[in-house]
């Protein structure tokens, strides 16, 4: 389902198979730019005193430099974007640290069933657990073979290929594991909690 390419970067642009018959979700009209889409301002971070953090319930949790985090394993990967407000960006890539690689090293409890992703601005989105081991779901720091642009969510983002983007938090400080669901920004306000596009999950 997956195709590695020659020059390393997994391409997840055909993901769209396991969820529908067509790449660009119902309701969707495709744009050839990147848009930008924040509920604020893009808020002002230091890279020297940055912190990701791993935090809830797990067995050991985890803080991260900028630099401790981008020295982790990592993987670049090609990917389509949905916003829910009906904008579709094909083929954006994306180089980052899957969730996989960060949940292992927290160690999570048995009875973890939900996360939640905090950012810098406020907001919060979240997801079931197993949503996000799913391909592609990542801790992105890279965009276009450079640094993910601040507007974009950089240092870090969450980018989330199966849903819709509202479910990738941009300037992530961290992710926090759950015993039980606890909806975030969006979902709090009427949008989908499950958010798939091919399902044009957009309100709840
Ligand atoms: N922290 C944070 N993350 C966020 C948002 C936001 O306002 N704040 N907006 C979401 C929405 S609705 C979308 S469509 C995408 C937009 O990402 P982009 O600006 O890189 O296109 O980010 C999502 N993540
Ligand atoms: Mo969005």
């Amino acid at each position: 389902m997956t195709d590695a390419a020659a020059d390393g970067t997994t391409d997840l642009t055909g993901l769209y198979r396991e969820y529908g018959d067509d790449r660009l979700p119902p309701g969707q009209r495709e744009t050839d730019r990147f848009p930008v889409l924040s509920k604020g301002e893009t808020p002002a971070w230091n890279a020297d005193s940055f912190a990701f953090e791993v935090w809830g319930a797990v067995d050991e949790p985890q803080s991260f430099s900028l630099a401790t985090f981008r020295d982790l394993p990592s993987v670049t990967q090609r990917q389509d974007f949905h916003c829910v407000t009906g904008w579709s960006t094909f083929d954006c890539t994306f180089t980052g640290v899957k969730f996989a690689e960060i949940a292992a090293r927290a160690g999570l409890d048995d009875d973890v069933s939900h996360v939640v992703f905090h950012a810098l601005d406020g907001y919060t989105t979240n997801l079931p657990l197993g949503e996000c081991t799913e391909p592609g779901v990542l801790f992105a720091y890279g965009y276009d073979g450079g640094d993910l642009p601040a507007d974009h969510g950089g240092p870090i983002r969450v980018v989330t290929p199966h849903k819709y983007a509202y479910k990738g938090a941009k300037w992530v400080t961290g992710v926090e594991f759950l015993t039980e669901k606890e909806l975030g920004y969006w979902e709090k306000r009427g949008y989908s909690d499950t958010a798939n596009p091919w399902k044009e999950e957009r309100y709840s």
